[in-house]
């Protein structure tokens, strides 16, 4: 089994933890130390449930117990696919407390990123709700379990069926193990794929916390603090910035709910008088729509944190008149690297940046093609590297040796340009991915899927500028001589490879061929970039 390792210089490191950034705490330590000192406070809300930290910390231990019991062993690695449920949090404390890891995925993955997950982490369970938005994923653990055999264990919470129902778990039916290293990997995040399937980011105790203790002073979290999780728990957005984690580190409490749209999220705020929540864009657009004829009252709501894809001037400066909040821009990523504006900067800096970097110790080089810095001011590709910005992907040397320089920056694959004041604007990218109202689709993955047509002898995905999701994806395809494969039935192929529903095409276009230069081979990239601009050209 590939070890889990996130490995900085051993001189940095003694740097980042005599500077205080990393405090030699776990996750498991941060949950009992706050369940000591706040035994009765409410932490997490949703559906039926309120949970008190004692009620969280005995459920993370009982899942503990439970998981173990099973014959799964320290450093195992499990995915957890879970929707915004308070048993995501018995799940993934209970694995910290197990020192098993968790891979984190989203609610939309299907078979192909689940097995993709596994396979990758080399895991040995799988955690999955039995069904939730009229998906049964208890059918999906069925062909998990053919399709990856080392899947020995599947967790369901609510009815298991043939399964292990995660209620079942006794807290005696296994003694917990000494607690995990602060410096070991916590987890595995997943990345937003911008080449190919995937990869997963190895988090460490030490570095996540780091993240999550600064975002929650950015934004201001006390206890006194509401987070909605509107968002889906396991993306990095609201799990760290500061989001679920950020409120269980201040005592704030967390609200989940189990759609973002206005119709499921405007009655929670009214009712449980939420402060504070983060969205992506064309959510955010939605919910200023939705406030101008909604009843609900969200004057509670203090901040609305817009991240995942850029958020135009024009509409961060409606936020306040419209939904009667202040704005803060979050530009993160799950590799680490957080930017945000501050709840104190002047208003054109909140509402024409993506914010400054968490950290002092957060370096930022802003270079050419050749990795030489530009001029300042001007725009150039972004690379990081710092206490809480990963050093490798898991279990991935190609992917390493693309998305880090020698001296271990990693490549963000974001062109952005910084002010004056040191903040950073999002100009564009420079990888070939799609980012589809946050989500990120890589232009690759969705290629294979449309190559294994039998109809289909190549095709070119690409992104359009979109009013309603921000970008939308566009597939070309020229069919085989002969074939005549219609569009929708193209979708309804990519729906049956199981993969998460986002990742279909919106729109295809089926072309003879595509226009390439007398000069003869182009790269895919350019091939991309062309199309792109032929069909905006056209429109
Ligand atoms: C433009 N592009 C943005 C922004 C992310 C906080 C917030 C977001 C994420 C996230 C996250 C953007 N404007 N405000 O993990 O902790 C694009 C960039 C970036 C990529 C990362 C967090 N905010 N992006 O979105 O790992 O292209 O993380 O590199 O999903 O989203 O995507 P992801």
């Amino acid at each position: 089994m590939k070890p889990l390792r996130q490995t900085w210089p051993d001189d940095l490191a003694e740097h980042y933890r005599a500077a205080g950034y990393w405090r030699g705490e776990t996750f498991s330590q941060m949950l009992r130390a706050r369940a000591a000192l706040w035994p009765d406070r409410v932490i997490i809300v949703g559906g039926e449930i309120r949970w008190t930290y004692r009620e969280l910390l005995g459920q993370a231990e009982r899942t503990a117990a439970g998981l173990l019991s099973l014959g799964l062993r320290p450093g195992d690695r499990v995915v957890v696919q879970l929707p915004n449920i308070p048993e995501f949090f018995a799940v993934v404390f209970g694995l910290f407390r197990a020192g098993l890891i968790p891979v984190y995925a989203l609610p939309a993955h299907r078979l192909t990123e689940i097995a993709h997950f596994a396979r990758k982490a080399e895991a040995a369970a799988y955690v999955c709700a039995d069904s939730f938005g009229g998906f049964d994923y208890r059918g999906l653990a069925r062909e998990l379990r053919a399709a990856v055999p080392a899947i020995r264990h599947v967790v369901v919470a609510g009815d298991a069926a043939e399964f292990t129902p995660l209620a079942g778990f006794r807290v005696d039916a296994c003694p917990l193990p000494p607690d995990a290293s602060p410096s070991d990997v916590a987890f595995l995040q997943i990345s937003g794929g911008s080449t190919g399937l995937s990869k997963l980011i190895p988090r460490t105790h030490d570095d996540y916390l780091y993240s999550v203790r600064e975002s929650a002073r950015i934004c201001l979290l006390d206890q006194n603090s509401v987070y909605l999780a509107a968002l889906p728990v396991a993306h990095n957005f609201p799990m760290s910035s500061p989001g679920v984690f950020g409120a269980l580190w201040t005592g704030s409490r967390i609200v989940l709910s189990p759609a973002p749209g206005p119709e499921v999220a405007f009655p929670l705020i009214a009712r449980e008088k939420v402060t504070i929540t983060g969205l992506v864009p064309p959510l955010a657009l939605l919910w200023m729509q939705a406030a101008k004829s909604r009843r609900d009252d969200i004057s509670s709501l203090e901040i609305l944190q817009v991240g995942g894809a850029k958020l135009m001037p024009e509409a961060a400066r409606r936020v306040r008149s419209e939904l009667g909040c202040q704005l803060q821009q979050v530009f993160g990523m799950a590799e680490g690297l957080v930017n945000y504006t501050r709840l104190d900067d002047p208003d054109h800096l909140v509402t024409q940046t993506q914010g400054r970097p968490i950290s002092p110790a957060d370096e930022i080089r802003i270079v050419d093609e050749e990795d030489n810095p530009v001029v300042e001011g001007e725009p150039g590709h972004l690379l990081t590297r710092g206490p809480y910005t990963i050093r490798a992907y898991h279990n991935d040397d190609q992917a390493n040796l693309r998305a880090f320089t020698s001296d271990g920056f990693y490549r963000t694959g974001d062109v952005v340009k910084r002010t004056p004041e040191g903040y950073l604007v999002v100009q564009g990218r420079a990888t070939d991915h799609i980012n589809r109202a946050g989500e990120k689709i890589s232009a690759e993955e969705i290629e294979d899927h449309l190559l294994a047509h039998p109809d289909v002898f190549d095709a070119v995905v690409v992104s359009i500028p979109d009013p309603a999701l921000g970008e939308r994806s566009c597939a070309f395809v020229i069919p085989h001589a002969g074939a005549e494969p219609r569009p929708a039935a193209l979708k309804g192929w990519m729906r049956r490879r199981d993969v998460a529903a986002f990742k279909v095409p919106d729109q295809i276009v089926l072309v003879p061929g595509f226009a390439t230069t007398a000069v003869g081979k182009i790269s895919r990239k350019q091939l991309r970039a062309r199309l792109r601009e032929t069909f905006l050209a056209e429109q």
